[in-house]
């Protein structure tokens, strides 16, 4: 669909737009209803073809919040709060899409986008002073200001294993999951990955497939979801508390309802340290990680005592001591990578009809023809599931060549890892936001609540460069290098920054020219609010304006 605006600003058949979003999920939809209040000339140019990023693309069984649903809606507007009910605690993905959907409705967004516009390359001119877009079907816009709403795990990774294209069933990695869904009945299937999202499919497809084999590189450690329906009373209960939940969520670091225990786990005796960790694992969402006794993601010591909790967890909840051993993370401990919610996928391993092949042991030498060949055996599938994460947080950037001031790519730029003063602004890249990017306080956090901050940070910031009548603006080098050090002193603080995970840019189907290291922001949510707070606060210091 192409909006109406975007008729008019091909380069050279009118005058460009004031702003161009790339990118029309969470962060893309209320960015534009910021612009649109603040009567810009814009559009959002979107790669897929309906808005929603992460909620439009991975269609697979299971997928759905680790956020509680009430926490994750936009709280801008107490109208949409008022008349959006969510059906269960953390809601599915179908719910969320038609959610997005509504507010793009409501709010009448949609005539500013343009849908299957993927964006190949941003070149900054600088006589012009003003990005040069070009899309993939060749069409060119030009733009005075740039905002970048890419997604943070939107560029998925398929496994580099020799034969991919060989295989003659059914084969897909779960962001691209076939729109008209999968037909699993008496089927063989075979999902590889088990991050977050292999966690939910696996769990949701094992009852409905003749066989499914698990190919695990490296287990995780997963803690139950705890999920349910919110009964309309329930519902109308939470929007009187609207204000009470986001206050409690402004007020955690993560951005969710959660926070830490503020006792040490050693001083408190062993009997109430076992009864409070069992009430998180029958509890729900991630209070079981984010409110533990404080030191637990950041002292070994007592990240090693919970970890052996959970441990016990997976041990009774799986039958078979050899599988359940497998199951069993071994290189780290709990929490220090994403913490995968599950429902009943320990008890998938119970069922006769599943297996897991520990590939960490057994390698995978080839995908063939008709399956899948380890070192060890030949297996033949109907279907095969990539569930093998994201080229994170970087790698949508990456998929389109941003050329900066000085001619530089900002993928060459980031070639060592990626940098950004305060995760929003690039030095040599003038008139570029990159809202919710690398090293942002934006993404290590309940997203919604994340974004919304930053995305009022920018357009407030937009506001000041234009009512002062500013052409240009650009961050200074060395505000730029001096976040990325923050960044780095941050995430030495708890134990995940050395972990080899998609928040230290740790991505096996990747090559990457830096070890793992921090390219999420980990001080926090009031840290990073204060941060850009005082920026603009103090008028912007640390950018130059002309
Ligand atoms: P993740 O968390 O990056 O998980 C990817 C999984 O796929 C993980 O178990 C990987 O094992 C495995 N993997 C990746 N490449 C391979 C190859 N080549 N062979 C075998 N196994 C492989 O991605 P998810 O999609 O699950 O979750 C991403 C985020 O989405 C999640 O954090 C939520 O925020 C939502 P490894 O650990 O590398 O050994």
């Amino acid at each position: 669909m192409v909006g109406k605006d975007n008729l008019t600003n091909e380069v050279g058949t009118g005058p460009g737009y004031e702003a161009i979003i790339i990118g029309a999920g969470v962060c893309g939809i209320y960015l534009a209803y910021r612009l649109q209040q603040m009567g810009l000339r814009f559009t959002v140019l979107e790669r897929g073809e309906d808005v929603g990023g992460t909620w439009y693309w991975n269609r697979y069984p299971g997928c759905r919040f680790d956020s509680e649903s009430e926490t994750y809606g936009y709280s801008f507007s107490k109208e949409l709060l008022a008349e959006w009910d969510w059906s269960e605690r953390f809601a599915p993905r179908e719910e969320t899409e038609r959610y997005l959907n509504h507010v793009v409705a409501k709010f009448d967004l949609r005539q500013h986008m343009r849908f299957g516009a993927t964006v190949v390359s941003a070149r900054w001119d600088e006589p012009g002073c003003r990005w040069h877009i070009k899309l993939e079907d060749g069409s060119e816009l030009t733009t005075r200001y740039l905002l970048t709403a890419v997604g943070l795990l939107s560029a998925p990774t398929p496994p580099r294993y020799a034969g991919l294209e060989t295989f003659k069933g059914q084969s897909f990695h779960t962001y691209y999951y076939p729109r008209e869904g999968v037909d699993y009945s008496g089927k063989r299937v075979a999902v590889i990955g088990t991050g977050a999202t292999g966690v939910q499919l696996i769990s949701a497809i094992a009852d409905k497939v003749a066989s499914l084999t698990v190919f695990q590189r490296r287990p995780n450690w997963c803690a139950p979801l705890g999920n349910g329906p919110i009964e309309p009373s329930e519902m109308a209960a939470i929007k009187e508390r609207y204000d009470e939940i986001f206050a409690r969520c402004r007020a955690t670091p993560s951005g969710f309802v959660h926070e830490a225990d503020p006792r040490k786990m050693f001083e408190v005796p062993e009997e109430e340290r076992e009864a409070f960790w069992n009430e998180l694992y029958n509890g729900s969402g991630f209070g079981i990680w984010l409110g533990n006794y404080k030191d637990v993601l950041v002292d070994e010591a007592a990240n090693a005592e919970f970890s052996k909790f959970v441990e016990r967890k997976i041990r009774d909840r799986v039958k078979d001591p050899a599988i359940a051993d497998k199951l069993v993370p071994k290189d780290h401990g709990f929490g220090t990578r994403r913490v995968p919610m599950e429902t009943g996928y320990y008890e998938v391993y119970n069922q006769d009809n599943v297996r897991l092949v520990d590939i960490s042991e057994t390698p995978i030498e080839t995908i063939t023809a008709t399956g899948i060949r380890t070192v060890a055996e030949d297996f033949s599938f109907d279907i095969i599931i990539y569930a093998t994460g994201f080229d994170a947080v970087t790698g949508a950037f990456e998929r389109i060549e941003f050329v900066g001031a000085d001619g530089l790519t900002l993928k060459e730029k980031w070639r060592h890892g990626p940098v950004a003063a305060f995760g929003l602004a690039v030095a040599g890249f003038p008139n570029m936001l990159t809202v919710a990017g690398p090293l942002s306080g934006s993404v290590a956090t309940n997203f919604p609540r994340g974004i919304e901050e930053a995305v009022d940070w920018c357009a407030n910031f937009i506001q000041h460069v234009r009512s002062r009548g500013h052409e240009r603006f650009e961050v200074e080098q060395e505000c730029e290098t001096a976040w990325g050090e923050h960044v780095q002193e941050m995430a030495r603080k708890i134990l995940f920054a050395q972990q080899q995970s998609w928040f230290t840019g740790y991505n096996s189907n990747v090559d990457r020219e830096y070890e793992p290291k921090a390219i999420v922001y980990a001080g926090g949510a009031q840290r990073y609010r204060k941060a850009i707070g005082e920026q603009a606060e103090q008028g912007y210091p640390d950018f130059a304006f002309n």
